[in-house]
């Protein structure tokens, strides 16, 4: 393309951008955007598939039927959840089998929350309660993305994620007001994964690497720490409403900023978990790995149907 061309497609990029349209993947779009969306993107997908384990690991021993019904539905709505996005990313010109490779070889990231273990009937609450209330925070915002494709998996993920929310709160709710031992396991639960949750926002807005370009394009529309105070606000209250404490001794509203502070994360655990050096990085790729294996024969015979059915097409064309 020449320079004069290649001019005016940017130009054209960049207008549709500051109309709040969306860009397709029929549009040209500059390489460092089709290359930061797919990073983020196949990075969101890994992270709903490898989410599906922590609470998967309590399906056979959920407390009643109707428990483990719903908590067999919310993993499955994970594994969709991760289907929608690697279909987005693939407008984009990636296969999925790449964006897998790179998950089980280690080039791609992932949640670093879904590091973290599941010891307890009540860490299942907590994860629908937090990690999805987390999840739709950040996803809300992600609804008006600038990439069409992803913008739109969005608005669905974000309609189911809401139900894993209100199913997780019930379940912290009953446990808050059943007996002082579960009470006790509901609290335990908070304290494990309340600062985990508020890694998932990322580093502080002055760290984060790709923030600017990214706010620039319109991928992402609010920054990390404006999204984790989001959540911080809305969850200090939910706690209170179901009699659970925060445990952080620093959390104060502060009547002049019309927000609540809270104190700092411990950002050498958030940088050991990325390194793959968090309580289960290990278990979780191992147990990828092995699933991935054992589903082989399911891809084969997947393509085998599917050219077995061009055959038959192509003989009938004949
Ligand atoms: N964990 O420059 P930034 C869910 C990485 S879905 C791991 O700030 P960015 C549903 C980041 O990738 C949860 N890595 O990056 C569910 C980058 O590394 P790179 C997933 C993290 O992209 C619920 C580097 O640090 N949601 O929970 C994390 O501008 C229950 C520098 O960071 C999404 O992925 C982290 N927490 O902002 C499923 C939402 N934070 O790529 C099952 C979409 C940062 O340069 C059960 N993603 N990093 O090697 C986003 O909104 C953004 O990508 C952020 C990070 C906000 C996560």
């Amino acid at each position: 393309m020449d320079h004069q061309s290649h001019s005016a497609e940017q130009a054209r990029f960049e207008a549709i951008i500051a109309a709040e349209e969306k860009i397709e993947p029929r549009d040209w779009m500059p390489e460092k955007y089709r290359r930061n969306l797919v990073r983020q993107i196949s990075q969101h997908a890994h992270s709903e598939v490898v989410g599906q384990l922590p609470e998967g690991n309590w399906i056979t021993r959920a407390p009643t039927l109707r428990r483990k019904a719903t908590l067999l539905a919310k993993v499955q709505d994970e594994a969709g959840h991760g289907l929608y996005l690697y279909s987005a990313a693939e407008t984009l010109g990636v296969s999925r089998e790449q964006m897998v490779d790179d998950l089980l070889d280690g080039r791609a990231k992932y949640a670093s929350i879904f590091n973290y273990p599941t010891l307890s009937w009540a860490d299942v609450g907590a994860i629908g309660w937090l990690v999805d209330g987390a999840a739709i925070v950040n996803q809300i915002s992600l609804c008006r993305t600038s990439y069409g494709p992803y913008a739109r998996a969005m608005v669905r993920i974000c309609k189911e994620e809401s139900f894993h929310q209100r199913q997780g709160y019930e379940i912290m709710r009953t446990l808050a007001a059943g007996s002082a031992a579960q009470k006790a396991m509901a609290q335990d639960a908070l304290n494990r994964w309340w600062w985990p949750t508020l890694m998932m926002f990322g580093p502080h807005d002055a760290e984060s690497a790709h923030s600017q370009q990214s706010m620039q394009w319109k991928i992402k529309r609010q920054s990390n720490d404006e999204l984790r105070q989001k959540f911080v606000d809305q969850t200090v209250e939910q706690a209170r409403h179901i009699g659970l404490e925060i445990p952080d001794p620093a959390l104060r509203w502060n009547e002049e900023r019309g927000h609540y502070d809270f104190g700092e994360i411990d950002w050498d655990e958030f940088q050991r978990v990325l390194n793959g050096n968090g309580p289960c990085n290990r278990q979780r790729i191992g147990d990828r790995r092995a699933a991935h294996e054992q589903g082989a024969w399911v891809r084969e015979a997947m393509l085998a149907h599917a050219e077995k059915q061009r055959r038959r097409a192509a003989g009938r064309a004949a």
